[in-house]
């Protein structure tokens, strides 16, 4: 069927979350093609379907999309979910590729032998209540969203990564009012408030038998 957007991930968060938040805040349904045996990589990779050998890949408007970044600002883009001129652009930019270095210290997690577990998610703690948080809290001061009083892909990263951080840190944004102000508003949004139902299209934490997936299908070994 035209217009299909199909995404070809493993069946847990990685770099595919932010895709999957995004498209639902721009209310686009899509569908996802789980790599779940090594064979299913091999193909995609002989069908030429990768263009960097990497997933994820987003099949979107007749095109075979990768690079996480590119695609969530194609996404942006098409949806108007990315500032009305480049000035705002470069601000939601600024903001998205913070939020990405502190989800990304989070998405490793699963991949960190146990005993380096407790001061990696120290870290992540300190990383967030002192470099990240205070920058969102005081956009975030006086102002609805973070750039130009609208939604942009910006706030829908603040509200993915704000609720990965109290996954892991439950009481991190008492210091941060405005943010959880923020974060109680976003979710009530109607595409939102869905997407954190059960049953939704939106992963779980990663778990053991995430880890093993993605080390078969990729034929990674530990430590990376
Ligand atoms: O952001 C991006 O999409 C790329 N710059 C990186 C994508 C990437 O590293 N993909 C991994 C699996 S997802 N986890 O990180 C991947 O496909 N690795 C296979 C390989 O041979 O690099």
């Amino acid at each position: 069927m035209a217009g299909k957007v199909v995404l070809h991930y493993f069946d847990g968060r990685g770099r595919m979350e932010s895709v999957r938040w995004l498209l639902t805040a721009a209310g686009v349904e899509f569908e996802e093609e789980h790599l779940l045996k090594r064979e299913q990589y091999l193909k995609l990779l002989s069908d030429g379907d990768l263009m960097f050998q990497q997933v994820p890949m987003v099949e979107m408007d007749g095109m075979k999309l990768v690079q996480t970044k590119a695609i969530l600002s194609y996404i942006a883009e098409k949806y108007n979910l990315h500032g009305k001129d480049i000035k705002e652009r470069v601000m939601i930019n600024m903001y998205s590729e913070g939020l990405f270095d502190q989800m990304e210290m989070i998405m490793y997690l699963p991949f960190t032998p146990a005993d380096n577990l407790p001061a990696k998610l120290d870290a992540i703690q300190t990383k967030a209540k002192e470099r990240y948080l205070p920058v969102f809290e005081k956009a975030l001061s006086g102002a609805s969203h973070l750039v130009g009083g609208k939604l942009s892909c910006a706030d829908v990263y603040l509200l993915e990564c704000s609720l990965m951080l109290e996954e892991k840190h439950p009481e991190i944004l008492s210091g941060f009012p405005n943010i959880k102000s923020f974060q109680g508003r976003m979710k009530q949004l109607p595409a939102f408030s869905k997407f954190l139902q059960p049953g939704s299209k939106r992963k779980p934490q990663p778990d053991g038998t995430y880890l093993k997936t993605v080390m078969e299908v990729l034929d990674f070994k530990l430590p990376l």
